[in-house]
């Protein structure tokens, strides 16, 4: 094996076959766990077309990689994770009002939302989870593959002037977030998550109500969830019913004991001061990340030459370059940026490789983002399996 391939975390070119002939037809990464490769189909859940489904009970599906060959995702591709099961259905919601407690407490309609200013951000939406089942050694937990990520145009009030028909206290903290999902079961902790003040207060988090000009999709929130650009999707809640200003940092299971990362391990511009503890903080900002759409592992591509397309993202400074390298990271090549669709968006890339020689070869990518943040080389192990942005490999045969 090459020094570099170790580096990037590529095993025996033999392995990576072996691995690529299970699940064939569903384009699964070869570094998948073979358990996960066994039991992934591609089904839909309601409104969607077809996804990788890893689980319906909470519904957990993802992407399928061909997606990120476009910038935005649409929305029946778009992946689906809840954590619990008790899901509402489109007849919850009528006559829905979000409830806002502030200084006093209001409850707003849809037209009440619709009636503030609109923005519109086109932000992505990822996991912190995203490529767990890629990690190496593997970790507990839904095994993503490449897809528990998308990107999409959404639109709805900023969250700042929903908290202003309240009141926002001076002496508030964190505004705390609850969905209408709950609990199946009474011993299951409901999924309750917290913004801090300042972030809750910024231009890129909204209250979306529409996604790529269209209602949210039941799965992805309907009728509005958050939209905090930059962060991990986790803080992206659902089912939007109540939103509390609050003085005190929230004490729920998944503020306090989930989505946490060692204390320092992930670059942060805004710290989660009343989250954090002296060993762990909440997962809060992405780290810059690409991935490769076309070609897929296991292709063949030809050798007078062929196209690598694909997306880059990163927590709000946006993509200023991404290689690629056509011999599992030894050298690489520039690749061409698309359009920009602002800081917090995918923005796509494509490479024309000219001539190549026959034979194996592996494909990497990595990005860089405008505040000169590039991918990890060695994966950041951590207990849950958050933020891996090891370059994505493709292996392919140039025939
Ligand atoms: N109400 C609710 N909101 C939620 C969740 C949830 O389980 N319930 N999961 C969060 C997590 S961890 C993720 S990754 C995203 C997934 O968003 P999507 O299903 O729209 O793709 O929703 C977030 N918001
Ligand atoms: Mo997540």
């Amino acid at each position: 094996m090459q020094r570099r391939e170790m580096l990037l975390g590529l095993g025996s070119a033999a392995a990576i076959s072996t691995a690529a002939r299970a699940g064939e037809g569903l384009n699964l990464d070869p570094m998948l766990p073979e358990g996960t490769r066994e039991e992934a189909v591609l089904a839909s859940p309601p409104g969607k077309s077809r996804l990788i489904r890893l689980a319906d009970r909470p519904l957990n599906y993802e992407t399928q990689v061909q997606a990120f060959r476009e910038a935005i995702t649409p929305n029946e591709q778009f992946f689906v994770r809840y954590h619990l099961t008790d899901l509402p259905n489109e007849n919850s919601f009528n006559g829905w009002k979000l409830e806002i407690a502030g200084e006093k407490t209001v409850r707003l309609s849809m037209s009440d939302l619709t009636d503030l200013p609109q923005t519109d951000l086109t932000a992505v939406c990822q996991c912190s989870g995203n490529r767990r089942g890629l990690f190496q050694p593997h970790v507990a937990g839904v095994q993503w593959g490449l897809g528990a990520m998308g990107c999409a145009t959404w639109r709805g009030p900023r969250l700042r002037d929903v908290l202003a028909k309240a009141g926002v206290a001076q002496d508030a903290i964190e505004v705390w977030l609850d969905g209408a999902d709950g609990p199946a079961l009474p011993t299951t902790p409901d999924f309750r998550k917290s913004v801090p003040m300042k972030k809750a207060m910024a231009d890129e988090t909204i209250v979306a109500v529409a996604m790529n000009g269209a209602p949210l999709p039941l799965t992805n929130g309907f009728p509005a969830r958050l939209v905090v650009g930059g962060w991990t999707a986790t803080y992206w809640v659902k089912h939007l019913s109540r939103i509390e200003v609050s003085s005190k940092p929230l004490d729920s299971f998944w503020m306090q004991k989930a989505y946490r990362v060692p204390a320092g391990m992930f670059p942060v511009n805004l710290p989660f001061a009343s989250q954090n503890k002296d060993t762990d903080w909440p997962i809060t900002e992405m780290v810059v990340n690409s991935v490769i759409a076309e070609p897929l592992a296991g292709d063949q591509v030809a050798r007078s030459g062929f196209t690598v397309r694909g997306v880059a993202w990163d927590r709000g400074s946006g993509i200023g370059r991404v290689d690629v390298s056509l011999d599992g990271g030894k050298t690489w090549q520039n690749a061409l940026l698309d359009q920009n669709l602002g800081p917090y968006a995918f923005r796509r890339f494509t490479l024309n490789t000219g001539p190549v020689a026959r034979g194996k070869a592996v494909l990497a990518v990595r990005a860089t983002s405008n505040a000169k943040e590039t991918q990890a080389t060695v994966l950041k192990q951590n207990p849950a399996g958050y933020q891996n942005n090891v370059p994505h490999l493709v292996p392919v045969t140039v025939a």
